[in-house]
């Protein structure tokens, strides 16, 4: 009986140790512990044994008992362990992980503020062609014929009477041409100039333009839509002042400044210790710019602005140097789109 209850103790060690899975521990539990299991037949012939060995038996039996329980009770636990491995815990409930999603270019997103500022005071926007001919991009627009932009060292021909928009005023034309006043209207679009590419200027460029044409429009109506415009892009306690300037196709022509917003006019390297930052051109429609589109200029008025959207974007984003825009280095999209 002794040699018989330690084979089954090796035989519970071997099986114990080969346990892998759910099945092979139910089978242990049934060959070892169940009612009709190999420790229950020890037990139930502990009657054959002599009253006198009865006890030192019966306390090897319950020892072996015993020992098959912790085995299962161990390889049970390390089975629910492995298997907690295996299926990853999946929290249903957690929002659920954000995609990369594209950014809107820092040059749209600043033309899609002004625009909308515009668009709130009841200007309309209007696009056209970046392949334009003399007479659209500089005839019209009355710069004279000797004028240095029209010289081929300053603008991109394609060929003979084919060029890239050096503005987009020619945009401005083809609507004074195809509509009657009253007009309001701001154009947005790209831009070439011949230019030495550096740190403040580069080939392409965006521009915004926005034209007012009726019967009555003053000087006064240029100033009052310019500083609210200025006052809702830069912020309400944006100082500015005009300079008298020169445009072929405005006549009284200015500069809008804005105070810094930087230093708070205290002086600092972006205002170069002005105070001041220039941020857009403007004046009233010259006549002979009228009379080149049919309008009569002693029955209308107009006024006309034009602002460059890479330095507007650079002042207010403080952005060093202009090649940073258009290079589309990832780190520069995430951190202004
Ligand atoms: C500027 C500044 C001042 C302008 C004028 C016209 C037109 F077609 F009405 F004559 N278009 N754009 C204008 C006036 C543009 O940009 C700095």
């Amino acid at each position: 009986m002794l040699e018989e209850i330690s084979k089954i103790k090796r035989e519970i060690e071997n099986t114990a140790r080969n346990i892998s899975s759910r099945e092979d521990l139910d089978a242990f539990r049934v060959t070892f512990l169940a009612r009709k299991g190999k420790i229950a037949n020890l037990f139930a012939r502990l009657r054959e044994i002599p009253p006198e060995q009865k006890r030192d038996v019966g306390q090897q039996l319950n020892a072996l008992r015993s020992f098959a329980e912790e085995l299962f009770k161990e390889r049970e636990k390390q089975l629910v362990e492995s298997q907690k491995r295996k299926t990853p815990f999946l929290d249903y409930t957690l929002p659920g992980r954000e995609l990369p999603i594209g950014h809107t270019h820092i040059v749209s997103r600043t033309i899609a503020d002004i625009q909308s500022i515009f668009v709130r005071m009841g200007f309309s926007i209007a696009t056209g062609p970046e392949l334009e001919s003399d007479y659209y991009n500089f005839e019209t627009l009355n710069f004279p014929s000797d004028h240095p932009a029209r010289d081929m060292q300053d603008t991109f021909f394609i060929k003979d009477d084919v060029l890239l928009r050096t503005h987009t005023s020619p945009v401005q034309i083809r609507l004074m041409e195809s509509r009657k006043p009253p007009i309001r209207a701001i154009m947005p679009g790209r831009c070439y100039r011949n230019e030495v590419i550096s740190a403040r200027s580069h080939v392409q460029f965006h521009q915004v333009e926005g034209l007012s044409v009726d019967t009555h429009v003053t000087f006064t109506d240029l100033k009052s839509t310019l500083v609210a415009f200025a006052r809702e892009f830069y912020g309400k306690s944006t100082a500015y002042r005009f300079r008298p300037s020169y445009f072929p196709f405005t006549e009284p022509s200015a500069e809008m400044d804005i105070s810094c917003f930087l230093c708070h006019g205290n002086g600092c390297r972006v205002c170069k210790n002005t105070g001041w930052l220039e941020i857009l051109g403007c004046g009233m429609v010259d006549p002979n710019v009228f009379k080149a589109v049919g309008y009569d200029p002693e029955e209308l008025t107009g006024f006309a602005f034009g602002m460059g959207i890479e330095r507007t974007a650079m002042l207010r984003h403080n952005i060093p140097d202009i090649r940073l825009i258009f290079e589309n280095d990832a780190r520069m999209l995430r951190q202004l789109g």
